[in-house]
C-alpha cells in the first residue's frame, strides 16, 4: 500500500492503439437468452388501478408478501406465487417508505422522516396502530430518502439516510449520510457515515453488515463495503455530524480533500478510518445503480451464501461472491440475471424458494421499460456452467467453475486475459478507470475433477480491481461460460511467494487520449487558403446535454468546429450520419474496459468526425468538410450513459 501514486493525465500514441485493435475483446457476451435456461422471470399480477412501486419487500410468516409503495401504501399479497393473487391494502398516506420488514405480527418501515411500526391490533386486515420508533429532521430536498430497517440479531434495527442532492452530495438535516442502529425501545446509536445513496444494505451469510452504493461525487462507481462500528466509507458530508454527541467518529469534514489523487483505498494511508469497498461493481461494465443486497439461500443452485445485488438502471441482478483476507473483505462480482420488466430495487425470498422481485424506475431511465412491477426468479434446476468462485493468491488468482471443465482449454493462458485498473477518490461525478494495465497470465493449473484453475499472474496490485475474463474456457461438454467476466477488488494479497511486475511506468494512466484518427483533423488543412467558411463553438452544460440542439451548415462547406467541455464530467461529441446517434452510443459501450482509451470512439462508418474525449474545463477543435449530400445530421455524447439526452441536430443544407 502506498499513497505515492499520482496518477497524472498522460496523452497516449493513439497509432498503437489502431494497430492492436483485432487482439481487444472484452469477452462480454450477451447473456440474456441464455441466462433463462437456468433462472426463470415470470411476473407476479397486478390488479389493474393498483401502483405497485415497489419501495420495499417483506413476508410475514404465512406466506403473504407485504409490499409498501414509494407512493405510501402497504399492500399485503396473498398467494403470491399463484396465478391469481389477491391484495389487500393494509396502509396508506405513508411519506415515501423505500425498504419493510416484518416481525412479530408487525410491519417496520422507514418513512422520510421516521421509523415506523405499523400494526393491526383489530386484525381485520388494515393497520389501525402507527407507532414512530425513532424520528430524524428532515429539510424537503428530494434526495433525502431514508431506507430500512433491516433487523440485527439482538431485535435492535439499521437504517441509512440518504444525503440531499444541491448540485452535489450535501448533508443538510442531523444524520444524512450515516448507517444508524436504533433499538425496539427507540434508543439511537450512530454506526459510521461516508454513505451517499445507501439504498442496499443488510447482512451477509456470515452476519456482517454490508452496505451498497451508487456511482456519484466523490464515488468513483458502484461498489459494495464491510460496514463497522466508526467507518468512514468515503462521502465526506456525513462527517458534519462527527461532532455530535454519540459520534463514532472524529474525523471531520475539513480533513478531506481530493488534492491527493489516490484511490480511495491509498487514501486510507493518509485517514485509517476510511474504509474502502470490499467489491467495486464497474460502471457501465457491471451495473449503472447499485440497489438492494440478499444472501442465497440453500436450494437455488450452486451459488448458496453467496450475494445477489440489484441494479435498478439496468434492470438485472448481478452475483458477488467474498473471502476475508488478513480479516477484511473482498471479492467478485458477476452477471447473472438480467431482462426485469422495470428498475430491480427490492429482494425477498418467498416460501417457495422463488426470489421476488420489487421493481420501480422512478421516472428515472432503466433498461426494463415498465414504470414499476412486481416478478419472481426461479431456478429452474439445471446447473449454469460458470465461475462460481474467485479468491486471491499470492501469485494469481484460484478461479472455482460449477461443473469440470475442458482441460485443454482451461489449462491454456490464452483463454483467459486479466486487466486491472481502479477509480480516482475525488469530488466530481464519478471516476473514469484509471491506471489500467494488461497482466500476464504465466502458467494455468487445472485440477484433477476439472473443477479448479489456478491462474498465476505477474504483479499484482493491492487496491485494484481486477477484470477477470476466461472467453476460451469450455466445459466438458464443450459450453462456453454463460458469463465469462468477472471483476474482482483486490484489498489484500495473501501471504506467499509473488510474481514480480513487469517494468511499467507509474504514471501510464490513460485518463484523456490524444485519439489520432482520420475522422478528427485538429490542424487546418493546409489547402483552406481562405479559412474555415463557418465556425461553430458548442459547449457543454451540467446534466449531460450539449448547450445547442441544432447546428445549421452548407452542404460542402468547411468547418472548424470548437468544443468546450466546462462541466465537472467527461464528454466528446461525435457527428454521425442521420438517425445513427443510438447505435453508435450502443456501439460505444461495448467496447467495454478499452472503451476509457478509445475515448469511447467505436470503429464505425456511421461516424463521420470526432472530437477527443473531454476531461473537466478542457477543449477541442477539430476541422472538416461538411456532408455533400444534405440531411439531418447528428451529434452525439459517447461516454457511457449520455448517448440517450446528449445529443443535437446537424442540418446539412444543400448547396445555393
Ligand atoms: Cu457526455
Amino acid at each position: 500500500m502506498s499513497v505515492h501514486k499520482i496518477y497524472f493525465i498522460r496523452t497516449i500514441n493513439w497509432i498503437a492503439f489502431f494497430l492492436l485493435f483485432t487482439c481487444f475483446t472484452t469477452g462480454q457476451t450477451s447473456p440474456g437468452l441464455e441466462e433463462s435456461n437456468y433462472y426463470r422471470i415470470s411476473p407476479v399480477a397486478i390488479p389493474e388501478g393498483i401502483v405497485l412501486e415497489a419501495g420495499g419487500l417483506a413476508f410475514d410468516e404465512t406466506g403473504k408478501l407485504g409490499v409498501c409503495t414509494r407512493r405510501g401504501e402497504v399492500w399485503v399479497i396473498s398467494n403470491p406465487g399463484s396465478e391469481n393473487p389477491t391484495y389487500n391494502r393494509y396502509a396508506h398516506g405513508l411519506h415515501e417508505p423505500l425498504m419493510m420488514a416484518y416481525q412479530d405480527g408487525s410491519y417496520f418501515m422507514t418513512q422520510r422522516g421516521e421509523l415506523t411500526k405499523l400494526s393491526d391490533v383489530d386484525e381485520d386486515g388494515v393497520a389501525d396502530q402507527y407507532e414512530s420508533i425513532y424520528i430524524w429532521d428532515l429539510n424537503g430536498n428530494y434526495h433525502e430518502y431514508s431506507y430500512g430497517p433491516k433487523f440485527l440479531p439482538d431485535g435492535s434495527m439499521l437504517v441509512t439516510l440518504n444525503l440531499g442532492w444541491v448540485g452535489r452530495g450535501a448533508s443538510e438535516s442531523k444524520w444524512r449520510g450515516w448507517m444508524l442502529q436504533i433499538s425496539a425501545e427507540g434508543e439511537m446509536t450512530p454506526i459510521a457515515t461516508g454513505m451517499r445513496s445507501p439504498a442496499g444494505f443488510g447482512l451477509n451469510a456470515a452476519g456482517d453488515i454490508f452496505y451498497t452504493e451508487n456511482q456519484g461525487d466523490w464515488v468513483g462507481s458502484g461498489r459494495m463495503t464491510h460496514v463497522e462500528k466508526g467507518d468512514f466509507v468515503g462521502h465526506p458530508e456525513g462527517l458534519k455530524w462527527s461532532g455530535e454527541k454519540g459520534s463514532t467518529l472524529q474525523l471531520k469534514m475539513e480533513d478531506i480533500d481530493d488534492t491527493k489523487g489516490v484511490s480511495l483505498y491509498d487514501y486510507q494511508e493518509i485517514h485509517p478510518e476510511v474504509k474502502p469497498p470490499s467489491v467495486w461493481f464497474p460502471h457501465t461494465l457491471m451495473g449503472i445503480s447499485t440497489s438492494d443486497l440478499i444472501v442465497i439461500p440453500e436450494g437455488f443452485g450452486p451459488f448458496t451464501d453467496q450475494l445477489l445485488v440489484g441494479d435498478q438502471g439496468h434492470s438485472k441482478i448481478m452475483r458477488v461472491y467474498q473471502e476475508k483476507v488478513n480479516g477484511v473483505y473482498q471479492g467478485a462480482c458477476f452477471g447473472f440475471r438480467e431482462g426485469f420488466a422495470s428498475g430491480v430495487l427490492r429482494m425477498a425470498w418467498g416460501p417457495d424458494l422463488k426470489l421476488y422481485v420489487g421493481m420501480t424506475n422512478r421516472g428515472w431511465a432503466s433498461t426494463g421499460q415498465e414504470p414499476y412491477g412486481l416478478e419472481r426468479l426461479e431456478w429452474t434446476g439445471r446447473n449454469p456452467f460458470e465461475i462460481k468462485t474467485i479468491n486471491a493468491r499470492s501469485n494469481g488468482f484460484l478461479l472455482t467453475f460449477t461443473e469440470p471443465v475442458d482441460r485443454a482449454s482451461a489449462a491454456n493462458p490464452e483463454s483467459y486475459s486479466i486487466t486491472d485498473f481502479t477509480y480516482l477518490y475525488h469530488h466530481l461525478y464519478g471516476s473514469p478507470a484509471i491506471d489500467q494495465q494488461e497482466r500476464a497470465i504465466y502458467k494455468v493449473e487445472v485440477d484433477q475433477e476439472g473443477l479448479t484453475a489456478t491462474l498465476h499472474v505477474e504483479g499484482l496490485r493491492e487496491g485494484y480491481i481486477y477484470e477477470i475474463s476466461g472467453p476460451g474456457v469450455r466445459s466438458k461438454v464443450d459450453q462456453p461460460l454463460i458469463h465469462p467476466t468477472a471483476y474482482f477488488t483486490l484489498n489484500q494479497i495473501p501471504e506467499g511467494e509473488r510474481i514480480a511486475a513487469k517494468e511499467v511506468d507509474p504514471h501510464a494512466v490513460f485518463e484523456t487520449v490524444d485519439l489520432k484518427s482520420d475522422k478528427r483533423v485538429t490542424d487546418m488543412p493546409g489547402s483552406w487558403l481562405n479559412g474555415p467558411d463557418q465556425t461553430i463553438e458548442i459547449g457543454t452544460l451540467p446534466g449531460m446535454r450539449y448547450d445547442t440542439d441544432q447546428v445549421v451548415v452548407k452542404a460542402g462547406s468547411k468547418i472548424k468546429w470548437i468544443f468546450n467541455n466546462p462541466d465537472d464530467m467527461m464528454h466528446n461529441l461525435l457527428i454521425v450520419s442521420p438517425g445513427a446517434a443510438d447505435v453508435i452510443g450502443n456501439a460505444a459501450l461495448q467496447l467495454g474496459l478499452k472503451g476509457q482509451e478509445m475515448g469511447y470512439i467505436p470503429l464505425r462508418d456511421e461516424i463521420l468526425f470526432h472530437t477527443n474525449l473531454l476531461g473537466p474545463n478542457s477543449s477541442d477543435i477539430i476541422y472538416f468538410t461538411a456532408p455533400e449530400e444534405p440531411g439531418e445530421y447528428m451529434f452525439v455524447c459517447t461516454f457511457p450513459g449520455h448517448a440517450t439526452t446528449m445529443r443535437g441536430v446537424l442540418v446539412v443544407e444543400p448547396k445555393t
